[in-house]
């Protein structure tokens, strides 16, 4: 595939200005990458405005950025990378896409926030039911966290219980209820759950380890449960797929113990599958959290499902949430522009892009001869240092932490930004041509010799 260009700029012909011929980055300095964070430092605690973007997990100075186009990023001293960060999932077509561009440029025209219903509104909502015929009826919000703290209030109204299951490695934003055993930046962290976290609040939330059927079917058995939440691929935990029959037993549990079931989809949604991961699994949860790809990049993020269910939201029924900028129209149109141009056929072509790194991924592994596990669904994807698939997060847990940490600085200087966390899935987007694959695994087969060798 060449490179989807939806920046207006040639992607597949350009040349990449940073030496990638070396091997490593001749970078010109760090030298005001490190300026800014020292400032960003007097401002900001650990100098970022989210904590795994500060390096906690691998050291070493934080990546500042200067822009994204397509494919790659440059940071504060003009180094070039590929990047698989994506902004943790929502660039799915790539930086900077001119459709979005263009999308956001006209809408702005006309405003930029009005605290009123917007036709924006609508036509993006159209488009999400279109995809996820389950999410009946949704209400926008601005972030994931906000999406999956209303579901749990939602589900504890609906059902009159107060209890939800959550599972180890699963991240579902910040809220007080869901800092247990979370993923993501608590993970990578290592943080042991959040202080300030009332203990009366975290009793409410029960965890269990992902993949445990049995474990489930206990808890739900003794404890009423309001829900059961999960993403259905572990994003935050690393990359975790679930077995053949945990889905669709969850449903059956939900539905033997009178449980709502929650996909948390912020992350696999509109990636693991072009309708996500009721197309994927077809297992039909009763809501719904989406966001990221959602946005194209804007600060977009949904709740929704059954309409019985989401008629108990205010105004038409008594369950309160809110947001000023909820259905901001750029970030509305940001989405409707990202999924137009997020065909099937588009989707399509960035999974076997992914399938295409993946599988490179593997090769250098075992040639280099070192324990490695890789997968992906859709254009998500992840890998660990271990010889197995990890099916929870103890497993991964398990994986070899100290060499992910020297891969992940010797791909830095090789021009390729991975995830600074063994605790992250990877993206893949459509600007991610047959050029970029290619540079990548030359980059990421030196960066593992590298790495192995005990060099940067
Ligand atoms: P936000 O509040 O960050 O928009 O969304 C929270 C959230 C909810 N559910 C899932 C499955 C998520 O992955 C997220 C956020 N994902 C992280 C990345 N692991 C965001 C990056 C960060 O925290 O800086």
């Amino acid at each position: 595939m060449t490179g989807f260009s939806t920046t207006g700029a040639d992607t597949t012909g350009a040349e990449p200005t940073t030496a990638a011929t070396a091997d490593v980055l001749t970078t010109t300095s760090t030298e005001r990458s490190a300026a800014i964070m020292a400032r960003a430092r007097t401002r900001f605690p650990g100098g970022v405005n989210s904590p795994v973007r500060a390096f906690g997990g691998v050291g070493g100075e934080p990546f500042v950025a200067a822009r994204g186009e397509g494919a790659r990023v440059w940071d504060a001293d003009g180094n070039e990378y590929i990047d698989y960060i994506l902004s943790w999932g929502p660039m799915v077509l790539g930086h900077a896409p001119r459709v979005v561009l263009d999308a956001v440029s006209t809408v702005m025209q006309n405003g930029t926030s009005f605290g009123m219903p917007t036709g924006l509104e609508v036509e993006l909502a159209d488009r999400i039911t279109a995809r996820m015929p389950h999410v009946e009826m949704m209400r926008f919000t601005s972030s994931g966290t906000e999406a999956a703290m209303t579901i749990a209030r939602l589900a504890r109204a609906a059902t009159g219980r107060e209890h939800i299951l959550k599972f180890e490695g699963c991240y579902h934003g910040h809220a007080d209820g869901f800092l247990v055993r979370a993923g993501s930046g608590v993970a990578t962290l290592g943080l042991p759950d959040s202080p300030g976290v009332p203990d009366a609040l975290a009793k409410l939330t029960l965890t269990c380890r992902y993949n445990d059927l049995d474990a489930v079917a206990k808890i739900a058995r003794e404890i009423p449960l309001a829900a059961i939440m999960l993403e259905p691929i572990v994003g935050n935990g690393g990359f975790i797929e679930p077995t053949a029959d945990f889905i669709p037993g969850l449903r059956r549990i939900a539905d033997e113990t009178g449980a709502l079931l929650v996909f948390d989809e912020v992350m696999t949604g509109f990636r693991i599958a072009f309708g996500g991961a009721r197309e994927r699994f077809d297992v039909v949860p009763d809501l719904t959290a989406l966001g990221k790809v959602i946005g194209g990049g804007l600060p977009v993020a949904v709740y929704g499902g059954r309409a019985d269910l989401m008629q108990r939201i205010a105004p038409s029924g008594s369950v309160y949430q809110a947001g000023t900028l909820s259905g901001n129209p750029l970030a509305m149109a940001a989405g409707i522009a990202t999924l137009d141009a997020l065909t099937r056929d588009v989707h399509e072509a960035i999974t076997a892009q992914t399938a295409r790194l993946v599988q490179g991924m593997r090769d250098l592994a075992a040639r280099h001869g070192v324990p490695f596990t890789a997968s992906h669904a859709g254009s998500m994807w992840g890998f660990f240092f271990r010889a197995e698939p990890a099916i929870n997060f103890d497993d991964a847990k398990q994986s070899d932490t100290a060499l992910f940490k020297r891969f992940f600085h010797a791909a830095r200087r090789r021009g390729v930004s991975l995830a600074p966390s063994p605790y992250e899935a990877a993206f893949m987007s459509a600007a991610h041509g047959d050029r970029e694959i290619d540079e990548t695994l030359d980059r990421l087969d030196r960066a593992l010799g590298a790495a192995l060798a005990g060099r940067d």
